[in-house]
C-alpha cells in the first residue's frame, strides 16, 4: 500500500512517521507502506518557484495554481506507470468532503493506496477538482490552515490497520468503531486513585463477568452519545438478546 502525498510542506510528514505505530509500518522489518512525497514547489514554472496566485473576482487569500498541481499530479502518475504501479485515487482534504468513516478506512487499508493533495491558502483552483479530484473527505465540520493534518490523520488510521503494525495483533478489533459502538473505559494502577476506586469487576478475575461489563459500558456510551450508531448495528444484526435487554434498562 503506498501514498503519493502533494503537498507545499514535505517536511511535515517526517516526524510523524518516524514515530510510533506509524514507523513500524514504514520502516523496518514489518513495513507494509509506502509514502512518496511530491513537494509541489518543484512544479512551479517561474523563477519565483510561484504556485499560489489572487483569485479571479477578488476577494481575500491566494488560490493554489492549476498548473502545478496537474504537472505534480503528471509525475506521480508518471512514476506510477514507470513502476507498473496501479495508477491510485486522488482525495482531497475538505470541510466540503465526505465525512471519514472507519470503514472507508478499512476498504483504502486494503487497496492499493492513493494520490492525497493538501491544499493551502483558500484552496485549490476549481479545475484541478473537477478534472483529477476523485474524492473529497472531511474530518469534521472546522477549518484547518492546510490539508496536511488531515493526510497525516488518514495515513496513521491505514497504517494502524495493516497487519503486524500494532504490538497485540487483535489489539485494534477490540477498538471503539471495530464493532460499531464507543469504547468501553479502561483502568490501570493505582486501585485506588484520590479516594476513586477501579470498578470491582476489573478486579475479579470472572472473564465472563468483564466481558460484560465492558460491553455494557460500551452499549451504554453509545446510547447515551451516540444513539444513532446503536440503530446502525441493530440493522447489522450485531446486537444479541443480553444487549437489548440491557439497552432496555435504560430507556426507562
Ligand atoms: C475550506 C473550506 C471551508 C468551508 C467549506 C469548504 C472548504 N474547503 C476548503 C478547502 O479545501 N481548503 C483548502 C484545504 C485550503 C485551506 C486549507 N484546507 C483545509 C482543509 N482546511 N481545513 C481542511 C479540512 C479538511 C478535512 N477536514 C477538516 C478540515
Amino acid at each position: 500500500m503506498r501514498f503519493d502525498v502533494i503537498t507545499l510542506f514535505p517536511e511535515l510528514f517526517a516526524p510523524f512517521l518516524a514515530t510510533g505505530v506509524t514507523r513500524r509500518a514504514f520502516e523496518g522489518p514489518a513495513a507494509c507502506m509506502d509514502l512518496c512525497l511530491w513537494p509541489l514547489r518543484e512544479h512551479a514554472d517561474d523563477a519565483y518557484r510561484r504556485v499560489d496566485d489572487r483569485p479571479y473576482g477578488g476577494g481575500p487569500g491566494m488560490v493554489m495554481l492549476v498548473e502545478p498541481l496537474t504537472r505534480a499530479l503528471q509525475a506521480v502518475r508518471a512514476g506510477q506507470e514507470q513502476a507498473g504501479r496501479p495508477r491510485t485515487p486522488v482525495i482531497l482534504f475538505s470541510p466540503a468532503g465526505a465525512p471519514l468513516t472507519q470503514a472507508r478506512v478499512r476498504d483504502l487499508a486494503a487497496s492499493p493506496g492513493a494520490v492525497l493533495v493538501c491544499g493551502r491558502y483558500e484552496g485549490l483552483d476549481q479545475r484541478f477538482i473537477d478534472r483529477h479530484v476523485d474524492e473529497e473527505i472531511s474530518l469534521g465540520d472546522f477549518v484547518l490552515s492546510g490539508g496536511e493534518l488531515p493526510a497525516l490523520a488518514l495515513i496513521d488510521a491505514v497504517a494502524r490497520l495493516q497487519p503486524g503494525v500494532l504490538n497485540d495483533a487483535q489489539s485494534h478489533e477490540q477498538d471503539s468503531f471495530s464493532d460499531g459502538l464507543l469504547d468501553c473505559p479502561h483502568y490501570s494502577r493505582p486501585e485506588v486513585h484520590e479516594g476513586e476506586a477501579v470498578p470491582p469487576v476489573l478486579l475479579s478475575g470472572h472473564h465472563a463477568a468483564i466481558a460484560r461489563w465492558r460491553r455494557e459500558r460500551q452499549l451504554e456510551a453509545t446510547w447515551r452519545r451516540r444513539p444513532e450508531l446503536i440503530q446502525a448495528a441493530r440493522g447489522r444484526g450485531e446486537l444479541t438478546a443480553a444487549d437489548e435487554r440491557f439497552l432496555a434498562t435504560l430507556q426507562l
